[in-house]
């Protein structure tokens, strides 16, 4: 019978691979693998066991803090190619050249599910890229979708808190959800996002990707423009209708891990294109939005996307913990040529990411093999720390300056200056237009079948949430469209008159 490459993995190693000689963890050949070193058959075990006590000591640890959100995922490594010339808008090193590759790291992920939650969950999908280039890592570390629920990050834990499970009856909870939501009505554009069909797609390979933020790219002139990154997947899109999507999280819940190990494993190489949109300084004070807001999308009319290059995913991880668990990204991660914009979203996260890693892999993530810039030479001040596991730069000197040939600056990297100037406030932005661009996705993006859709599948989970929620949640949805508003209560009016238990 015929199986596919990720059923027969075992089968595959043990066809180009000897077994040698089992060892403990310090390289000392063991004598068996099956018994303790006991006084007697059935006497008690020796405290000189160390075999055992080295094997069990091990197993205790072997499992680190799995990420906050986007824990469940799926990893693999390719290039990157430039195909256009963009050096007019950045001197970015991975963009220097047509023809050009870069080596890639790429891990897709569901958000609010644990490790083993089903890959099919109505979720945006992250969709993280790590580019090795010669100046060092570059993350770019987005979502499929090129918006999100909030636009100050302040609101970020209370927010993840409502897609996670009450601290209570440990349950996924309908009320946390659209409390928040609704109370919150610049988060309805990306929720219409994620109970649209988008909501569900049909694995990592048929979905596009989006750095989401705006950013800022500097040419080799010192010229800056603001920029958004798109990534389009060249297998062309494919989402998954609700009532499949959740038959597969019963019979298949690792769908997308699968279906992109095999599809690599059978040389079916996925494939994206990456498009840049750019908007001057200029443009940017006279946008009918806010241009540094995340709940907004830049119109592709004004903005067209620019073609810069393909990435192709091409290599399986070795080990999936070595490499994909421990994969870190991080916004921080930049190199000449893309800066951080005034998204406040941004900002925060340039601070969160690395913040983790060193909470969830140690002070030292870098050096991990998957997370270090090993196309450039780390040459720093940092020293020691738990798991140095390199020579720690050796004899170069520790402190800077120094008069002995220690690393200096290059003002290749200085950033690109900018005035800024405002009162410090705490600035609430609740209330900055939050329904017109969402009105345009239900009226112009979606057409009526998928409008039909997206209303299904909000009452399929709205239905579950208190009245009062219920009511404040419509009176949201109608500010989008009247006419989605009277969909969803006459919807919620004949569920109720179907009697059906909520869950
Ligand atoms: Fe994340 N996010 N996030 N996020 N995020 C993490 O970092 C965070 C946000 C995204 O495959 C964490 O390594 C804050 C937007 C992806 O390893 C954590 C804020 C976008 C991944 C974190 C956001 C993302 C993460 C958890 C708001 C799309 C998975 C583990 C201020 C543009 C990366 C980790 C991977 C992961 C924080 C919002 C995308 C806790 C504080 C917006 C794809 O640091």
């Amino acid at each position: 019978m015929s199986r596919l490459p990720s059923a027969n993995q075992l089968s595959d190693y043990k066809a180009s691979n000897k077994s040698g000689v089992q060892t403990t963890g310090s390289g000392n050949p063991v004598d068996s693998g099956t018994a303790s070193l006991t006084i007697g058959k059935n006497g008690p075990i020796l405290l000189q066991d160390f075999q055992l006590i080295d094997e069990i000591s091990h197993f205790d640890r072997e499992r680190i803090p799995e990420r906050v959100v986007h824990a469940k995922g799926a990893g693999a490594f390719g290039y990157f190619e430039v195909t256009h010339d963009v050096r007019k808008y950045t001197k970015l090193s991975v963009f220097s050249k047509v023809g050009k590759r870069t080596p890639i790291a790429v891990r897709f992920s569901t958000v609010g599910g644990e490790s083993g939650s089903a890959d099919t969950a109505r979720d945006p999908r992250g969709f993280a890229v790590k580019f090795y280039a010669e100046d060092g890592n570059w993350d770019l570390v987005g979502n499929n979708t090129p918006i999100f629920f909030i636009r100050d990050p302040i609101l970020f834990p209370s927010f993840i808190h409502t897609q996670k499970r009450n601290p209570v009856t440990h349950l996924k909870d309908a009320d946390m959800f659209w409390d928040f939501i609704s109370l919150r009505p610049e988060s309805i554009h990306q929720v219409m996002f994620l109970f649209s069909e988008r909501g569900t797609p049909d694995g990592y390979r048929f979905m596009n990707g989006y750095g989401s933020h705006t950013f800022k790219l500097l040419n080799d002139k010192g010229e800056y423009y603001y920029c958004k990154f798109h990534y389009k997947t060249n297998q062309g899109i494919k989402n998954l209708p609700a009532d499949k999507a959740a038959e597969i999280a019963g019979s298949d819940p690792d769908y997308s891990i699968r279906d992109l190990y095999n599809a690599i494993a059978n040389k079916d190489y996925p494939s994206w294109t990456m498009y840049l949109q750019i908007m001057t300084e200029e443009q940017s004070q006279k946008v009918s939005f806010n241009p540094f807001d995340l709940t907004k999308v830049w119109p592709h009319k004004e903005f067209p996307l620019i073609t810069v290059g393909k990435m192709v995913l091409d290599r399986n991880p070795k080990n999936y913990f070595a490499e994909v668990e421990q994969i870190a990204f991080s916004p921080a991660h930049m190199i000449p040529g893309v800066e951080p914009s005034c998204d406040k979203v941004l900002q925060a996260r340039l601070f969160s990411y690395s913040d983790t890693h060193r909470h969830r892999l140690g002070p030292n993530y870098l050096q991990i093999p998957v997370n270090c810039p090993y196309r450039s030479s780390v040459s720093n001040y940092q020293r020691d720390g738990f798991m140095t596991v390199t020579d720690n730069q050796a004899g170069i000197p520790n402190y800077f300056p120094n008069s002995f040939s220690g690393p200096t600056p290059t003002q290749d990297a200085a950033i690109h200056k900018f005035v800024t100037k405002g009162e410090v406030a705490r600035w609430e932005t609740g209330d900055d237009d939050n329904f017109s661009q969402a009105s345009e996705f239900w009226s112009k993006t979606l057409n009526a079948d998928e409008r039909q859709r997206l209303v299904n599948n909000i009452l399929d989970n709205l239905r579950n949430a208190a009245d009062f929620i219920q009511e404040r949640t419509i009176k949201n949805f109608s500010q989008v469209s009247p006419e989605f508003g009277d969909a969803l209560r006459d919807g919620l009016k004949k569920l109720c008159k179907t009697g059906k238990p909520h869950l």
